[in-house]
């Protein structure tokens, strides 16, 4: 099918857009990336959606339009059933697979962001080169100017206060000791069964920016300087087995399909 008829709303550093991107490329869908300028986004998810949601992903499938990251990954599963298939089709192996995506899905998704952000919020950490980098310099000079505002807007978005943050650590932590429960400390097996589901999707693509995984949008560039905290944080999370088994579902199952997180290019099309 020709990209055209399928395309993917979102920001290329987003991990909920990641999942979505790799659901996508794990199902052998090909599709056309439109980036979105944060804080001009919501023009357009709001009215993909008829006002009905802002947040992105979202996916536009000949017609159709999907939002949310999980609810798209049963829409693909539905509509495209054939070959690989990401989750079982009926019985106990399948509401395992939905009980862990939507486990991963909180305490990956929401909980690895607000600890990522306020850490990188609190050490000055510049964060244009990963909102605005891909767009043309006059975009890039508006993100410059608006960057106080976004930032305020995440801040209070997805509640960048102390406690808030701690718990959210503890809640990230937590679920990295599920993670070695549910593989049994061992990195090369799968959350649920013998292959890959959207459980692995969800958990590898969310709590990637933890490792900074080669071929995740998250891997250091060049002269980038994280956090101290953030560093120490990658370092703890690589020696364990659950981040071996980040590393591992990137290498195995994610190697020479990813995209479209580039800061310099796909920022109109795939
Ligand atoms: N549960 C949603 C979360 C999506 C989400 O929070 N997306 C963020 C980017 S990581 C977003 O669009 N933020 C901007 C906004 O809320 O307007 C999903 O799985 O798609």
């Amino acid at each position: 099918m020709a990209h055209a008829e399928r395309t993917l709303y979102q920001f290329p550093i987003s991990h909920y857009c990641e999942k979505t991107r790799w659901n996508l490329d794990a199902k052998g869908l090909s599709f056309r990336i439109e980036n979105l300028f944060p804080g001009a986004h919501r023009l357009v998810t709001k009215r993909l959606t008829k006002g009905a949601r802002g947040t992105v992903p979202v996916l536009v499938d000949r017609g159709t339009v999907v939002t949310d990251s999980t609810d798209i990954a049963l829409y693909l599963e539905r509509g495209y059933p054939s070959a690989p298939a990401l989750i079982p089709a009926e019985g106990p192996e399948r509401e395992r697979v939905l009980e862990l995506e939507a486990y991963f899905d909180e305490m990956a998704g929401k909980h690895v962001r607000r600890w990522v952000y306020a850490k990188l919020f609190a050490s000055g950490t510049d964060i244009e080169p990963l909102m605005f980098g891909g767009f043309p310099l006059p975009l890039r000079l508006v993100g410059h100017v608006l960057i106080p505002v976004i930032k305020r807007v995440i801040r209070s978005q997805y509640a960048l206060t102390p406690d808030k943050v701690a718990e959210s650590k503890v809640k990230l932590l937590e679920g990295l000791d599920r993670l070695e429960r549910e593989i049994q400390g061992d990195p090369s097996r799968y959350l649920a069964g013998h292959s890959l589901s959207i459980a692995d999707i969800a958990a590898a693509s969310l709590y990637a920016p933890l490792v900074g995984a080669e071929g995740s949008p998250f891997v250091l560039r060049p002269g980038e300087v994280l956090p101290p905290e953030v560093t120490e944080m990658r370092a703890a999370v690589m020696a364990r087995p659950a981040g071996q088994w980040l590393l591992r579902r990137y290498q195995e199952d994610r190697r020479g399909q990813a995209r479209g997180f580039s800061a310099r290019a796909e920022t109109a099309s795939g």
